[in-house]
C-alpha cells in the first residue's frame, strides 16, 4: 500500500474564505450540504477534494450542477478539472451514521450523533480540503427531531434555535475563528448538562457546560472543576486566555481515543469525564484533571496555531503534553509528577524507539496518518520541548512561547517554526538540536569518571551514540542537555567550575553535550565528589554508567534531586531484577541483595520523606522496562523473579509495611486531594507487597478492605489482590463487583481489566470467556481496551509458552479490524516484543502476525504496524 512523504508537501492551491455546513439528521440517513467560498491561488490548478465514503448527491459550481462528465470521482478523491478563479462550491452528500462502526467522521453512540474528525475523517462526511493548512470560518446548521435530539451543538457561538413546527428543530452556530476541518465537531442528542462560568483575567465571562447521559450529571463536577483550574493556570503560566463565549465538553460512551479538542466543543470518552467517590479511583480523578487540561491547552497549542501537515503532529501534541505535565506538576507535586512522566516514557516510548515501528518525533513518511498518534509523537515530543526549556531556562522558555504566538497566531506551521521562536529570542542556535525531531532512537550516553587526588581534579568523560532504527542506519550526534551536580560527603552540591558547564536562567548546572565524545575537568575538588547526572531526567537518553554501589546507595539516601534519588534506587532494583531473571533461567535459588531491602525499609521508616515519594521508591521497575533491557523475554523467568523480589521486600519490611498500612488506611476516605491520594497509594502498595506472602492474616485484611471500602480506589486495590488468589474470596468479590456495576460500563471496565491483568496461569481462558460475556461488546472501544488491550499488556500471560495467546489475539485483531481499524491497530502493540522471544515462541508469534497481514481487507493502520515486525 502507498506511503505518503513529508518531502512531497505542497501548499494548497485554493483558499477557502468560509464554509456553510447544513446537517439534516434522520434515523436512516443524514444529508450534509456544504457551501464554500473558494479562491484559486495556483493558476490553472484543478480542484482536488478529499472524500472517502460519503455518497455524492450533487456538486454545483456557482449554483450550476455539474454532470458526471465534468468531474472524476475515485474512492479517495473528487476532481473537477476546470473551475473559475473564484467561485461558490456546493456539495451535497448522504451518510449513514447509524452503521458507522469505525467511529470516525459522523457516527452514533447510544443514540447520540457525534463526530470525530481528527486526523482525516472529515472526508467521510463531505468532499473537502481535508488538510490542516486549509483554515476557514465555519457556519453550521443542524436540523433534527426535537424530542430525540433536544441538544444540538457545534463549534463557536450559538446563534439561535428555530422550531420548524413539524416536530423538528434547527440550530445555528458560527465559529468566529478560522480552523482546519479536523477541529470541526457536531453533537446531537438527549443529554444532561451541568453549567458554570469562568471570568477571564481581562474580565470576560465564559459559559462552561459539561454534557453527559441523563442521570450522570452528578459525576461531571470534577471535570468542571478541572476545566476552571486549567483556564486559570494557562493565564498564569503562559498568559493565554480563552477566546470564545462558550466552552463545552460532551461525554460519549463509544470513542476510539481519550478526548478531542474540537474548537469550543471538546468531545470526551465518558471514562475521562465521569467521576465520583464510588465510581472512580484516585488515578481516574487525576487522569480526568490532566486530560481536561490537555484538551483545553490545545485551544492555543493546536487550534489557534495549528499544523502545516500531519508530519508536524508533535508540534501540537508534544507541546500540549509538556503543558499538561507542567500543569499536573503544579496541581500535585512537581517531583513525583516528573517521576511518573518518565516512568511512562520509558515503559512505552523507549520500547517504541527500540522496536520495528521506531520513527522520529517529526516522521518523514507513513502509510496511515492515524498511526502517528504514538508515544514518540506525544511523550518524546514533550521531552524535546522540555529540553528546550532546560537549555534556555523557564524564563527564557516563556519569552520564546510569547514569541511563538506573536509570530504564528492564526497560522498552520512546522516544528522548525516552533524551534526558531524559542531559540532566536534567547540567542541560541538550535540547528543541531533539531536532530531530535528528525532522528529516531534513544541515544545512549556513556559516563566515565576519574579523580586525581594530587591535582584535586575530577574528570568526566561523556560519549554519546544511538543505535540504528528502521531507515536510519547511522545517526549524527544529538545536542543533549545534561543537568549535573557534584556532591560532597554530606550530599551538598559543590560549586562547579569547568569549561563548558553553564548555569541556565533557573540556576541549574547544564552540560550541553554536542560532540560524540567530550571531556569535562572540574578543579578544586579536595575529595572525590559523587556525581549526580541527568538530574530531573533532563534528556530522553539511556545512561551507561558503571557507578560504584556505594555511590548509588549514597545518592538514594542523599541526592537533593528527588528524581535522581529514585532513579538510583531503580537502577539498583533493575540490576537485582536482572540477576534474579538470570538465576531463574538457570533454575538457581532466587535471593535478593539484603542491602537494597534494608535501604527500602529505612526509607519506609523515614518520617521526613513524603508518602508520595515513598510510594515511588517502593515501585519496582515495570516488566515492560525490564523486557527492553533483557536480551530474552522469558515470561516464566520474569514471573519467578517478580514474585521472589516482591516477597523478599514483604518479608524484610513486614513491620514497616504494616505500620504504613495502618497509619493511612481509613483516613479521609472521601477526599480526592492529590496528597490524600498519595497516602492511599502508599498504603495500598504496602498491602500489595504484604499479600505476596499469602499470609492468611493479610488476605483477611485485603478482604475486609474490599467489603468495607468507602471509595473505589480502596475497593479496586483490594480486588486486584484478591484477583490473584485461587479462593472463594476471589469469586465472591468479583461477583459482587459485577452485580454492583453491571449497568455502568465505565466502572465495569475495571472489572474486565482486573481479570485480564491477573498473573494467574488461567488468565487467558478467563479472558476468552469474558469476550463472550453479555457485558462485553466488541464494538465498544473501552470494552476492547479494558479486556483485550489490558491482556496484551500482561507480559507474563500474553507471552506464556504454555498457552495459545498469540492465536487468540490474532483472531481478535482480525475480527475488530473489519469493524474499527483504529481500535484494532491499538492492539498490535502487544506484539512489540516479538524479537525478544525465544525461537519457538518467536516463530509462533510471527506466524500469527503473517496470518493477520494475509487478510486482504486488513486496514492500512494494522498492516503498517504489523508488517514491520516481519
Ligand atoms: N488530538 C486528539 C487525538 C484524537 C484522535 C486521533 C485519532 C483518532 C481518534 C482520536 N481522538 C482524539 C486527542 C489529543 O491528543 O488531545
Ligand atoms: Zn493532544
Amino acid at each position: 500500500q502507498e506511503k505518503i512523504f513529508l518531502k512531497d508537501y505542497k501548499s494548497p492551491d485554493f483558499t477557502v474564505d468560509n464554509v456553510n455546513l447544513d446537517f439534516i439528521l434522520n434515523e436512516d440517513f443524514c444529508r450534509v450540504i456544504s457551501q464554500s467560498q473558494v479562491r484559486k491561488t495556483t493558476p490553472g490548478a484543478p480542484l482536488l477534494l478529499n472524500g472517502e465514503g460519503p455518497k455524492l448527491i450533487s456538486i454545483k459550481v456557482d449554483g450550476k450542477a455539474l454532470d458526471s462528465s465534468q468531474y472524476e470521482l475515485t474512492s479517495e478523491e473528487l476532481m473537477v478539472k476546470d473551475v473559475p478563479d473564484q467561485f461558490t462550491l456546493e456539495i451535497e452528500t448522504e451518510l449513514q451514521p447509524q452503521n458507522n462502526t469505525a467511529l470516525e467522521g459522523l457516527y452514533k453512540s447510544n443514540g447520540i450523533f457525534c463526530t470525530q474528525c481528527e486526523a482525516q475523517s472529515f472526508r467521510t462526511i463531505t468532499y473537502f480540503w481535508d488538510r490542516p493548512d486549509v483554515m476557514t470560518s465555519y457556519s453550521v446548521t443542524i436540523e433534527a427531531d426535537k424530542t430525540k435530539y433536544p441538544v444540538l451543538l457545534s463549534n463557536g457561538d450559538r446563534l439561535k434555535v428555530e422550531d420548524l413546527g413539524n416536530g423538528r428543530h434547527k440550530a445555528y452556530w458560527k465559529d468566529p475563528h478560522k480552523k482546519p476541518c479536523y477541529l470541526f465537531a457536531l453533537v446531537a442528542g438527549d443529554l444532561g448538562v451541568i453549567r458554570d462560568t469562568f471570568t477571564t483575567r481581562s474580565g470576560r465571562k465564559v459559559n462552561l457546560e459539561v454534557y453527559a447521559a441523563h442521570g450522570k450529571q452528578d459525576r461531571c463536577h470534577h471535570a468542571m472543576e478541572s476545566l476552571k483550574k486549567s483556564m486559570k493556570w494557562d493565564e498564569e503560566a503562559f498568559g493565554l486566555e480563552y477566546d470564545l463565549n462558550d466552552y463545552m465538553i460532551v461525554a460519549i460512551d463509544d470513542f476510539n481515543a481519550g478526548a478531542m479538542e474540537n474548537k469550543g466543543l471538546n468531545i470526551f470518552n465518558s471514562r475521562l469525564v465521569l467521576a465520583d467517590t464510588a465510581s472512580a479511583t484516585d488515578t481516574d480523578f487525576f487522569s480526568i484533571e490532566s486530560v481536561v487540561a490537555h484538551e483545553y491547552f490545545h485551544n492555543w497549542t493546536g487550534n489557534r496555531v495549528t499544523l502545516r501537515d500531519w508530519f508536524q503532529l508533535s508540534l501540537k501534541e508534544g507541546l500540549t503534553v509538556f503543558r499538561d505535565q507542567e500543569f499536573s506538576g503544579d496541581m500535585t507535586d512537581r517531583g513525583t509528577q516528573r517521576i511518573d512522566d518518565v516512568d511512562g516514557l520509558r515503559a512505552a516510548q523507549f520500547a517504541e524507539d527500540a522496536g520495528t515501528n521506531a520513527h522520529p518525533v517529526r516522521p518523514d513518511s507513513c502509510m496511515s496518518v492515524d498511526n502517528f498518534f504514538t508515544s514518540t509523537i506525544y511523550e518524546k515530543g514533550a521531552e524535546v520541548i522540555r529540553m528546550m526549556q532546560t537549555i534556555v531556562g523557564r524564563k527564557g522558555f516563556r519569552k520564546g512561547m510569547d514569541e511563538y504566538f506573536r509570530r504564528h497566531d492564526g497560522q498552520a506551521v512546522t516544528t522548525e517554526d516552533f524551534a526558531a521562536a524559542i531559540s532566536e529570542p534567547n540567542g541560541k542556535d538550535f540547528t543541531q538540536f533539531r536532530r531530535w525531531y528528525s532522528q529516531a532512537g534513544t541515544p545512549t550516553v556513556k559516563v566515565q569518571e576519574a579523580y586525581d587526588a594530587s591535582k584535586k581534579e575530577y574528570t568526566l568523560t561523556l560519549e554519546q551514540s544511538c543505535a540504528p532504527t528502521p531507515g536510519q542506519p547511522t545517526k549524527e550526534p544529538f545536542h543533549i542537555p545534561l543537568m549535573v551536580a557534584l556532591l560532597d560527603k554530606q550530599g551538598k552540591e559543590l560549586p562547579l567550575n569547568a569549561k563548558g558547564v553553564h548555569t541556565n536562567s533557573d540556576g541549574k548546572y547544564i552540560i550541553e553535550l554536542r560532540e560524540a565524545r567530550e571531556v569535562y575537568t572540574f578543579t578544586g575538588m579536595n575529595e572525590k565528589p559523587v556525581l549526580s547526572i541527568l538530574r530531573e531526567f533532563s534528556a530522553p537518553v539511556t545512561l551507561q554508567w558503571a557507578a560504584a554501589a556505594d555511590d548509588l546507595y549514597f545518592l538514594v539516601e542523599k541526592d537533593p534531586d528527588s528524581f535522581n534519588r529514585r532513579e538510583m534506587a531503580q537502577k539498583l532494583a533493575s540490576d537485582i531484577y536482572s540477576d534474579l531473571i538470570a538465576k531463574a533461567r538457570k533454575k538457581e535459588a532466587l535471593t535478593v541483595e539484603p542491602r537494597f531491602l534494608k535501604a527500602l525499609n529505612a526509607l519506609l521508616l523515614d518520617t521526613k520523606a513524603s508518602p508520595a515519594f515513598k510510594a515511588k521508591m517502593l515501585q519496582l521497575p515495570s516488566l515492560h522496562v525490564l523486557a527492553q533491557k533483557e536480551a530474552v523475554l522469558d515470561a516464566n523467568a520474569f514471573y519467578a523473579a517478580r514474585n521472589a523480589f516482591r516477597t523478599a521486600i514483604a518479608k524484610e519490611c513486614r513491620q514497616a509495611l504494616l505500620d504504613t498500612y495502618r497509619q493511612y488506611h481509613g483516613v479521609e476516605t472521601k477526599n480526592h486531594d492529590s496528597k490524600v491520594g498519595a497516602h492511599r497509594r502508599l498504603k495500598n502498595m504496602a498491602l500489595g507487597y504484604l499479600a505476596e506472602t499469602k499470609d492468611p492474616e493479610i488476605l483477611k485484611l485485603a478482604s475486609e478492605q474490599y467489603w468495607k471500602a468507602e471509595n473505589l480506589t480502596d475497593r479496586m486495590a483490594a480486588m486486584a489482590i484478591l484477583a490473584e488468589l485461587d479462593s472463594p474470596e476471589r469469586t465472591k468479590a468479583l461477583d459482587h463487583f459485577y452485580q454492583e456495576w453491571k449497568n455502568d460500563s465505565v466502572v465495569l471496565n475495571k472489572w474486565f481489566t482486573v481479570q485480564a491483568t491477573s498473573l494467574r496461569p488461567h488468565t487467558l481462558d478467563e479472558v476468552k470467556a469474558l469476550t463472550k460475556h453479555p457485558a462485553f461488546n466488541i464494538t465498544n472501544p473501552n470494552n476492547v481496551y479494558s479486556l483485550l488491550r489490558a491482556f496484551g499488556s500482561n507480559l507474563i500471560r500474553f507471552n506464556d509458552p504454555q498457552t495459545d495467546a498469540f492465536k487468540f489475539y490474532a483472531d481478535c485483531i482480525i475480527e475488530i479490524d473489519a469493524k474499527n481499524p483504529q481500535v484494532a491497530s491499538r492492539l498490535c502493540a502487544a506484539f512489540n516484543f516479538v524479537q525478544k522471544l525465544e525461537p519457538a515462541m518467536k516463530d509462533r508469534a510471527l506466524s500469527e502476525i503473517k496470518r493477520i497481514v494475509a487478510v486482504e481487507t486488513l486496514s492500512k493502520n494494522s498492516r503498517e504496524l504489523l508488517q514491520s515486525a516481519l
